[in-house]
Parts: structure tokens; C-alpha cells; sequence
């Protein structure tokens, strides 16, 4: 079935998702939700899928936020008995396993940015640039951004922004720790597509591992974080991949992994 407001393709073992509003910023209304979360389960469920990108549409934005003109539609009762994007921690931050990259090309604000953040990285165009506005629409980030924000660029900056609402463009954003890398905005997607073919050129258990365990250094204490990657690490020893990978190594050969 089309999507109305999301593209999706696919190139051997990457899917592109593609937000597709760009008359509206790519601004996140609730279809835009449900699509997301129905091609981000699609992703999860296709063993041919090892790595997937979202980016935006246009030259001008990743996304704007949540749908502004929806959201003034609703009073503080249908936020709270509708869990007002609840769906898409449960659904595109804890049930997509398989790595995915944000591949920012504009403005990620508000919820823009909070998706952006739920990516495994972001890799930014050297045009993209970075905000929590919400304060200046009377409320706040609603979508893990006070959160996510503050644990990738500490409190200082996170403070500042959630307060004044300002943007950080690509560079500050590198240099902050919320972007892996800033690259040429005409070269951003083959950038995305190339980083995202190498993951998906990984053994494929062991990038979910690998997914998993830095993951948990989010959630954890330092103790807990690094028994958890242990355990993990262990579990990965007793797989075909890693008795492959290592027998590569020796041989000097490239691995062929089983995924398991
Ligand atoms: N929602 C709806 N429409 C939007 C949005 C948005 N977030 N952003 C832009 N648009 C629309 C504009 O209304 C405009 O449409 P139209 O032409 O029909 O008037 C079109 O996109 C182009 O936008 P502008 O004319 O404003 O373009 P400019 O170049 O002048 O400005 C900006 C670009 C600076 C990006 C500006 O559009 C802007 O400030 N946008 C809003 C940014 C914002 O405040 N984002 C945060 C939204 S709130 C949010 O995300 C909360 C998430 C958590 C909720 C959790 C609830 C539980």
C-alpha cells in the first residue's frame, strides 16, 4: 500500500525512509506517526533489511516538529487519553532492533529533532541545524528531547536551548556530540547510503548486539552498563559469525556471514 506522507525504498540490504511533507516542513502529523511506525516495522521484519536511513524531503527540512496546526487542534484530555506519541518509543525506539540513521538535510526541530535523536547516529548535512522551540509555543519537548538532548550535549547546552529555543547548526552539533559526522549538504545521502551499506555489510546479529549494548550505556549505571555488555558479549562468542569472523581474520580473508 502507498504512503501518504512517507516514501520508502529499498537498495540490496538498506531501506530509505523518507519523510515526505515538504510544502509543511515534514512537520509530524499523526499519519505521519502511523506511517513511520508501520515502515519502521516493515524494516524490523524484513530479514533482507540489515540497515536503514530516515532522512527528509526537499532542500530545506528533516522535520519541523509536530504538526503545529494538529496539535493546537487538541485540548490537554486528548493528549493524555490518546498517549500522545507514546507509540513511537514502543514501536521505532524499542522494537527496531536492526541498527537505522538519521540523515539530517534541514531543520530537525521540536519532535524533528527528538526523531532524529531516537536514530542510532545522525549524520548531518553541513546545512542542518538543530532546536528544541517548544518553549515558544507555551509547552516543551514532549518526545524524549529534554532527555536524549541533554545526555548527547550535556546540560549546558541542552539548558540554553530548551530555554531560548535556538537553534545549533551542523557544526556546533559535531563538535557538541549530538552528530557523528557533518558532510557537504549535495553529498549527504550517498554519505547516508554509503555508512549505512557498510553496517549492513556487518554479521548482522553482532550489529544488534552492538546496537544493544551502547544503547544501554544510555540506560544504565556504569556497573550495570558494563556487566550487561559482558553478558552480551558472551552470548556473541557462542555464534557461527564470530567462529567465521575470527577464522577470516587468520585466513586474511573477508567473513560470509550466517547472521547467527
Ligand atoms: N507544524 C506545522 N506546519 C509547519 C511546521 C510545524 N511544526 N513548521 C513549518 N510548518 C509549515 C508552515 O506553517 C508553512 O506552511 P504554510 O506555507 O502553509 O504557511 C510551511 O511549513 C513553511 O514554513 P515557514 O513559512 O514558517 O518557513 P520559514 O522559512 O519562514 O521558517 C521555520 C522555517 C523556522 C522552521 C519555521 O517554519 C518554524 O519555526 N517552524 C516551527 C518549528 C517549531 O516550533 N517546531 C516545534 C513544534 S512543537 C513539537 O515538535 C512538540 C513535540 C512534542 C509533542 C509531544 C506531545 C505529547
Amino acid at each position: 500500500m502507498p504512503y501518504e506522507t512517507i516514501t520508502t525504498q529499498t537498495d540490496g540490504a538498506v531501506t530509505t525512509i523518507t519523510l515526505n511533507r515538504p510544502q509543511a516542513l515534514n512537520a509530524l502529523s499523526s499519519v505521519v506517526l502511523d506511517e513511520l511506525i508501520e515502515a519502521f516495522t516493515a524494516y524490523q521484519n524484513d530479514d533482507s533489511q540489515l540497515c536503514a536511513i530516515l532522512t527528509g524531503s526537499g532542500d530545506r527540512a528533516f522535520a519541523a516538529g509536530a504538526d503545529i496546526k494538529e496539535m493546537s487542534e487538541k485540548d490537554a484530555a486528548d493528549f493524555y487519553l490518546q498517549d500522545f506519541f507514546a507509540k513511537w518509543t514502543s514501536h521505532i525506539v524499542e522494537a527496531v532492533r536492526k541498527p537505522w540513521i538519521a540523515a539530517v538535510n534541514g531543520f530537525a526541530l521540536g519532535g524533528g529533532c527528538e526523531l532524529a535523536m531516537m536514530a542510532d547516529f545522525i549524520i548531518a548535512s553541513d546545512r542542518a541545524k538543530f532546536g528544541q522551540p517548544e518553549i515558544k509555543l507555551g509547552v516543551a519537548p514532549g518526545m524524549g528531547g529534554s532527555q536524549r538532548l541533554t545526555r548527547a550535549v550535556g546540560k549546558a547546552k541542552a539548558m540554553e536551548m530548551c530555554l531560548t529555543g535556538r537553534m545549533m547548526d551542523a557544526e556546533e552539533a559535531e563538535r557538541s556530540g549530538l552528530v557523528a559526522r557533518v558532510v557537504p549538504h549535495d553529498t549527504l545521502m550517498d554519505e547516508a547510503r554509503t555508512t549505512a551499506a557498510t553496517i549492513a555489510g556487518m554479521p548482522p546479529m553482532a550489529a544488534m548486539v552492538n546496537k544493544e549494548m551502547v544503547n544501554a550505556a544510555y540506560e544504565t549505571f556504569l556497573g550495570q552498563g558494563v556487566l550487561h555488555e559482558r553478558r552480551l558479549f558472551q552470548i556473541l562468542t557462542a555464534t557461527e559469525d564470530k567462529a567465521e569472523g575470527m577464522k577470516a581474520f587468520i585466513e586474511k580473508r573477508d567473513g560470509q556471514w550466517k547472521g547467527r
